[in-house]
């Protein structure tokens, strides 16, 4: 063999061995959720065959040409008894992209199809789009939702940074061949919307985010819901917000839902991101709520704070200080598989039930909105325990 032909095959063998590690649960944590050791999907997950030229020829000094910065933001799904993240994986040109991991077992061994998805761009192009919500509905199709990011056309001259973020809307039933339908038609810009299982009232239900700017979520006032007629066509004629932002808490300056949420006996489980403003920046958290089953729009449980924040190496990436979830998996057994993203940076698993989750969102105490409350709350704790303990 050639010096090159070992390089490679060294190159090769050395990716498979860090694609094969084992995932272990952090035991220590708050009853509630698992974490795992290890980032489950990360930049150096990506293919050697996406990264480098592999002919001699070509690149007789075997460099990387293709940067890969950072695998986040993925939609989730079983499929058969794979587990499968849409991941928004982003080149070193600031690209994002959606390319399929797959996993035997949810937590560890995701491996990437060799080729990225090819989106049709037919419509109306974009130049960016990311942020994936996979919903296999009831219709029979499996549909992406996503951003969709242009420049905004009526930006000043030289104004290079303004935007335009447009609910973008595919359906494919086998994940490999998309089918592009119109981006979805709203009186304001779109992130994090959001398809809804089931029909309601023999309709499309969306979960959507309005806001007033690219980034300001301004009078959108949280997260919304929206009948529509088509999904080919989508027009949201009237939104009404289902879960509000407030003064002082964990989604004082935006929220928007997180994967669609899953149906349990006592209602709709949802995970969601809340983002407040501080001297560093944005900070994104992952929160939970319920809604009723007889009237989605109806919330019925709403734990206070957040449910998950970044934590040690999760602080520290591109865009610090944020988590970020757009994927979950409900297995028959009731284990749930939380995928999230950290810093939009690299990937993570966390466990728990469907029980356990139900139960966390129907006895914690709610956000009393003001520190008085919150004394109050927590002083009645104190005193029960301290009853149960004199027994
Ligand atoms: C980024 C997104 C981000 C959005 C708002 C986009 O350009 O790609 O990750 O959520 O801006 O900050
Ligand atoms: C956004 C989201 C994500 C991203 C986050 C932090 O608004 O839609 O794409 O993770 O900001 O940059």
């Amino acid at each position: 063999m050639n010096l090159f032909k070992e390089k490679v095959t060294q190159l090769l063998a050395e990716h498979e061995a860090f694609l094969s590690k084992k995932n272990v649960p952090i035991e220590e944590g708050n009853g509630i959720a698992t974490r795992y050791e290890n980032p489950i999907l990360t930049a150096a997950h990506t293919p050697v065959i996406w990264r480098y030229d592999l002919d001699e020829k070509t690149n007789p000094y075997l460099m990387e040409r293709i940067g890969m910065n950072a695998t986040m933001n993925s939609g989730a799904i079983k499929w058969g008894d794979k587990y499968l993240l849409v991941v928004r994986v982003e080149g070193s040109d600031r690209k994002s992209f959606f390319a399929i991991a797959e996993s035997p077992n949810g937590i560890d061994n995701f491996r990437f199809w060799d080729f990225p998805i090819t989106m049709p761009d037919d419509l109306v192009p974009a130049t960016n789009i990311y942020d994936m919500r996979l919903t296999a509905h009831e219709d029979g199709w499996l549909y992406g939702l996503f951003c969709a990011e242009r420049h905004d056309s009526n930006a000043p001259a030289g104004d290079l940074s303004s935007a335009t973020a447009t609910c973008g809307i595919a359906r494919t039933k086998d994940l490999i061949t998309w089918e592009r339908l119109p981006d979805l038609k709203s009186k304001s810009q779109q992130r994090n919307v959001v398809l809804h299982p089931e029909f309601v009232d023999g309709k499309y239900a969306l979960y959507t985010r309005p806001q007033d700017g690219f980034i300001d979520a301004g009078s959108g006032g949280g997260i919304g819901w929206a009948l529509v007629d088509t999904m080919d066509g989508a027009e949201i004629k009237e939104e009404k917000i289902i879960d509000s932002r407030f003064y002082h808490t964990i989604k004082e300056v935006k929220n928007g839902e997180g994967p669609h949420p899953i149906k349990t006996d006592k209602g709709w489980l949802h995970l969601a991101h809340g983002v407040r403003g501080c001297a560093a920046g944005l900070r994104y958290v992952l929160y939970m709520y319920m809604t009723s089953l007889e009237d989605p729009t109806k919330v019925i449980a709403s734990p206070g704070g957040y449910f998950l924040a970044p934590e040690n190496e999760e602080r520290i990436g591109d865009v610090s200080n944020v988590l970020f979830t757009n994927g979950w998996i409900a297995d028959e057994d009731g284990k749930v598989f939380i995928y999230y993203a950290s810093s939009d940076t690299r990937m993570h698993v966390a466990t728990s039930t469907l029980d356990k989750l139900v139960d966390y969102c129907m006895n914690t105490p709610q956000d009393g909105l003001t520190t008085t409350a919150s004394v109050d709350t927590l002083k009645k704790m104190i005193a029960h325990n301290l009853e149960v303990l004199a027994k």
